[in-house]
């Protein structure tokens, strides 16, 4: 079956432009469950850990100083199918591409400072959920 919970980032991009609360308005009203939430100004060295999957794509520096540049919000949706459901809501990575009513729609600047992170998978939403909460703060 699948995780009933998924791993979000407000990405620097929308919290420092006071989007945050926007987005989780609009996650909410989709039906997804708020149930941990930070603010964190990673480091860089956090940011290449959080996105290892990524290095050695071109945009991966880039990538890396952004998500490292100024404060983001991880935090923990709840919802049925969640990790499907919340990619779905999030829209494609480039807001140019993403389908209307979505965040990255709504609320997205570029392909790279898109607004929002959501894990791709379960097992990708267990490991990002366990990088920035306890998993008690989780179930
Ligand atoms: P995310 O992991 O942040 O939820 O985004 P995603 O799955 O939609 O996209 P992914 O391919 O995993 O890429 C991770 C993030 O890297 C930045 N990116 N920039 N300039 C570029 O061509 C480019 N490609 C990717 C974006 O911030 C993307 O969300
Ligand atoms: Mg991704």
């Amino acid at each position: 079956m699948a995780l009933n919970y998924t791993f979000s980032i407000i990405k620097p991009d929308a919290f420092n432009t006071g989007k945050a609360g926007k987005i989780i308005a609009h996650l909410e009203s989709q039906g997804f469950t708020l149930k941990a939430a930070r603010v964190v100004h990673m480091s860089k060295k956090q940011a290449e850990e959080f996105y290892a999957v990524h290095r050695g794509r071109p945009f991966f520096g880039e990538l890396v100083d952004f998500m490292s540049s100024a404060p983001c919000m991880p935090f923990v949706l709840v919802k049925d199918n969640a990790v499907h459901a919340l990619r779905d809501a999030i829209g494609a990575t480039d807001p140019a591409e993403a389908a209307a009513g979505t965040v990255r729609k709504l609320y997205a600047e570029s392909k790279g400072k898109n607004a929002i992170h959501a894990s791709d998978s379960d097992e990708n939403a267990v490991r990002e959920s366990r990088f920035f909460f306890a998993e008690a703060d989780t179930i």
